[in-house]
């Protein structure tokens, strides 16, 4: 049967979980919160949900017990697009105090309604001509009330110091001193000057309404990847891109905004299903999110769930997870440790901060990889590259 599973997690008493998963399979379905006699028996089959299991963790909270319940809901109560699946699913019981949803599993049928990535991480490996090592990315910085002359050095400083992608920051949007059409413009020109296989991904924004014309426009262009803040705008609307057959290049989801609805210990989405399993249905690319370690830290295991999702076995292609925010190169090892080989090690100020600039960042990183690869220390190889030797200097070694 077409169906969505959820997984929750519930606060209450103990032994009060199997009345209230009752209760929410039946409330997000036919029900109401008062019985409605008029409820046919046939409704009740086809559509009502259905409580697959209870699992009380044993744990107690300031909420009170924990407990994972699952809840299978039929696809004919829904169409197949995430904005009626997640209110659905989520919908005004998002707004019922204590209640997390952690998990949804779809069926065969119903996943067959999204595109995940069109490239994936093979696609942007055969893109960038690297292979057998985490990618690196870095991010303009600085750049709000600066002009094209000031990225385009940047931009140049960048790649030369062996940084595969580089991205707009999240922040910088479409502006008459760097226009979206210029910066296309421009990353086109420093990437084919480099003669490197480097992407740059601009920032894809504006009206909802304008962004495919927009995109398309990149293209024609020569656009080459594009940043989307796909927790602004709305998952479908991230679908909607990806679906485009012309928009034909990479797409990245940014986390900004997500942390509204996956941040709470006891309440909202888990981490990993919105920035892991949800974009990657939807299309995305790669998917940034906080690393465990850097400025903006993310709990541990929601970071690795995070990139399990983005990577694990099912009908989409992967996607690339982005581990980010305060990483630098003593990090490098730690980044290798909890997220391997397919991943990206992305930095701004870990770059643009570094004594001989972003060359100098982008080089840093480049030897990080290479003594990690190598299985050499990190202050083994700093003794005889330069770059890396300052940057752990300035930022250490280690989480
Ligand atoms: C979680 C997203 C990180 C990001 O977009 C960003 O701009 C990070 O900057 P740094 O590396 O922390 O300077």
């Amino acid at each position: 049967m077409s169906e969505v599973i959820a997984t929750y997690r519930l606060f209450d008493q103990k032994g009060a979980f199997e009345k209230k998963a009752e209760g929410i399979a039946l409330g997000l379905t036919i029900g109401s919160w008062t019985d409605l006699p008029l409820l046919e028996q046939k409704q009740l089959k086809h559509h009502k949900g259905r409580v697959l299991a209870v699992r009380e963790t044993g744990r107690e909270t300031a909420y009170g017990w924990e407990a994972d319940i699952d809840i299978a809901y039929p696809a004919a109560n829904f169409s197949a697009d995430l904005p009626a699946i997640l209110v659905t699913v989520f919908g005004k019981l998002s707004l019922d105090g204590a209640v997390q949803l952690m998990n949804l599993s779809f069926s065969d049928e119903l996943a067959r309604q999204f595109p995940g990535p069109k490239f994936g991480v093979e696609g942007i490996r055969e893109k960038t001509g690297a292979y057998s090592r985490p990618l690196l990315m870095s991010i303009f910085k600085g750049v709000i009330g600066r002009d094209l002359a000031y990225m385009e050095e940047q931009l140049q400083a960048q790649i030369a110091g062996g940084i595969d992608i580089v991205k707009d920051d999240e922040i910088l949007f479409d502006n008459p001193l760097t226009p979206f059409e210029e910066r296309v413009k421009l990353g086109k020109r420093v990437i084919e000057e480099s003669g490197k296989k480097a992407l740059y991904a601009v920032n894809l924004s504006g009206r909802t309404s304008e962004l495919k014309e927009k995109a398309r426009k990149g293209i024609e262009l020569g656009a080459t990847a594009f940043l989307f803040n796909v927790f602004a705008y709305g998952l479908d609307v991230l679908q909607e891109l990806a679906e485009d057959p012309e928009v034909n290049v990479p797409i990245m989801a940014h986390p900004a905004v997500s942390g509204a609805f996956t941040s709470a210990p006891h309440h909202g989405f888990s981490t990993e299903l919105m920035l892991g399993k949800l974009v990657r249905m939807a299309g995305a690319d790669f998917t940034l999110f906080p690393s465990p370690y850097g400025s903006v830290a993310l709990e541990r295991s929601a970071a690795l769930k995070t990139a399990q999702m983005a990577l694990e076995q099912s009908s989409f292609k992967q996607t690339f997870p982005v581990p980010s925010a305060g990483i630098h190169p003593g990090l490098v090892p730690v980044l290798f440790e909890d997220f391997g080989t397919d991943s990206i090690i992305n930095a701004g100020g870990g770059v643009h901060g570094h004594p001989n600039g972003a060359a100098g960042g982008g080089r840093a990183f480049r030897q990080a990889v290479n003594a990690v690869i190598s299985g050499q220390e990190l202050t083994e190889a700093a003794k005889n590259n330069e770059d890396l030797r300052l940057a752990l200097e300035l930022w250490g070694t280690g989480k």
